[in-house]
């Protein structure tokens, strides 16, 4: 009996391996690389690398190449686990790009230094299959890869390595050392009418050459926004937070609530949102929730009522993050309607760790906004989730004098702050000249709008976060 049972779990083992290997055998697989010299420079350059899957679909991917010229090196890369053993180059996919479907591309790239030629790689591989640009026979022994546990932002020096898991102390906004930081960033507009301006390219030059310590992810509730396709934009939300993660950056998820004002009006659907989101990106460092945009038309204890509900459906999933909370008259902490932040004051949000938004649009809002948030920072913990160095339509002329001032004030109280807009909108609050995002050009200085000049050469100064 006994022997019967053993031959017959061997059988079974042999149907199992059947199982295990027959489907994987015949699975069409096939690649194509396309690799690109970005910029080269006195012994450096930078390397650009686009895999196209044309066999079936991935979850998981290894590219190895060769450097056919001794002295070429990977010196820092991004958009994959990189590493050089001799000529041999190996890039290991990440949480957020590694499953890869029919067709589907990822873009990766690196700096690297060189000493004689500079000679294009050959002999590219996906997961052990020759990228020929054809479909072909899977390699029958593929170099067994270790699955890379990527651990994007650890010890690189972004600004999510350097301070970690935020929070809320007295009125500043702390890192893990417990000391006062100003993050500086910017926003996108709508993703529901701007998602070609979030990529890969877009989001490493805001990391890379703005040095953005935060994407301010805005997602309109109304307005052809969540509520036409409630799982399809938190997707969307979730996945800009792993690209702004994988790039070191805060990830801001503004609920951007605007016509109607009353954030109640979208009350059950703040809690479906984020209750998914909060359970979604516990285990993250960068995420702060922004539960409601520009408050208009309600009195702050309406809003103080939606804050009281949705806090804890935040915290419920996600207990550490910090919270974001607007304020009445389109988060002008009631200014815009003739009020005043002593209304907060005395008569807080019952929660801990929240701070409260206060936005400006500098050409609109100038000194008796400025003197309350002044006064409004030594009594409350403020975060500029949005502001516009134009007027508060999104147009009109820049006002670099008051954006200056606005600027100088947030840095000299350690307020933090994302501007509007990181997009090419046909308006002078945008970063880009439109027409920017359908092409690849991020960088040069020619495809920013005036807005957008200001602020990467006010972002992109160092920021000398405290680390003790
Ligand atoms: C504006 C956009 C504009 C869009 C409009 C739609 O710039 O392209 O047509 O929203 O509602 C805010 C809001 C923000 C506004 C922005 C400029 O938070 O959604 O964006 N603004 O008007 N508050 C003050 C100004």
């Amino acid at each position: 009996m006994k022997r019967l049972l053993a031959l017959l779990a061997t059988f079974a083992t042999a149907l199992g391996l059947l199982a295990a290997f027959g489907p994987q055998a015949s699975a069409a697989s096939g690649c194509k690389v396309e690799y690109t010299v970005v910029s080269q420079w006195n012994g450096g350059f930078q390397g650009g690398v686009r895999i196209t899957n044309l066999g079936s679909s991935i979850s998981g991917w290894t590219l190895r190449f060769t450097m056919p010229d001794a002295g070429q090196k990977v010196s820092q890369g991004w958009n994959a686990t990189w590493s050089q053993s001799g000529s041999a180059v190996t890039a290991s996919g990440l949480d957020w790009n590694r499953n890869l479907a029919t067709g589907q591309t990822a873009d990766l790239g690196f700096q690297g230094t060189f000493t004689g030629a500079n000679p294009k790689p050959t002999a590219f591989t996906l997961n052990g299959v020759a990228c020929t640009g054809t479909v072909g026979q899977p390699d029958p022994d593929p170099t067994p890869t270790p699955d890379p546990t990527p651990d994007p932002g650890e010890g690189d020096g972004t600004p999510v390595d350097v301070n970690g898991q935020l929070h809320v102390c007295g009125v500043n906004l702390c890192n893990q050392y417990n000391r006062p930081v100003q993050l500086r960033g910017m926003s996108t507009h709508g993703i529901q009418w701007f998602s070609e301006c979030y990529n890969n390219a877009s989001l490493d030059a805001l990391a890379n050459d703005w040095k953005s310590d935060l994407l301010r992810i805005s997602m309109y509730v109304q307005e052809e926004g969540y509520e036409t396709d409630p799982a399809g934009f938190t997707a969307k939300v979730n996945s800009l937070v792993d690209q702004a993660e994988a790039r070191g950056m805060y990830a801001l998820i503004d609920f951007h609530t605007l016509t109607p004002g009353d954030p109640n009006y979208n009350l059950e659907r703040a809690k479906t949102f984020f209750a998914s989101v909060a359970a979604r990106n516990a285990g993250k460092k960068n995420v702060i929730y922004e539960i409601t945009n520009e408050p208009n038309g309600v009195s702050w204890s309406g809003i103080k009522n939606y804050a009281e509900q949705v806090i804890p459906v935040v915290r419920g999933a996600d207990p550490d993050a910090v919270v974001i909370v607007g304020t009445r008259g389109w988060s002008s902490l009631g200014v815009s309607d003739g009020s005043s932040e002593s209304e907060v004051v005395n008569n807080p949000v019952n929660a801990t760790n929240i701070m409260y938004a206060f936005h400006f649009y500098a050409a609109s809002h100038k000194d008796n906004y400025r003197s309350t948030l002044s006064r409004a920072a030594a009594r409350l913990p403020l975060f500029v989730t949005e502001f516009g160095t134009v007027s508060a339509t999104g147009g009109g002329a820049m006002d670099t004098g008051s954006t200056n001032a606005w600027l100088d004030l947030l840095d000299q109280l350690k307020i933090s702050y994302a501007n509007w807009t990181y997009s090419d909108a046909p308006e002078s609050s945008a970063a880009f000249k439109p027409g920017t995002c359908g092409g690849g050009d991020y960088s040069s200085s020619g495809v920013l709008n005036e807005s957008g000049a200001l602020l990467k050469n006010r972002i992109s100064t160092p920021d000398n976060f405290p680390t003790s």
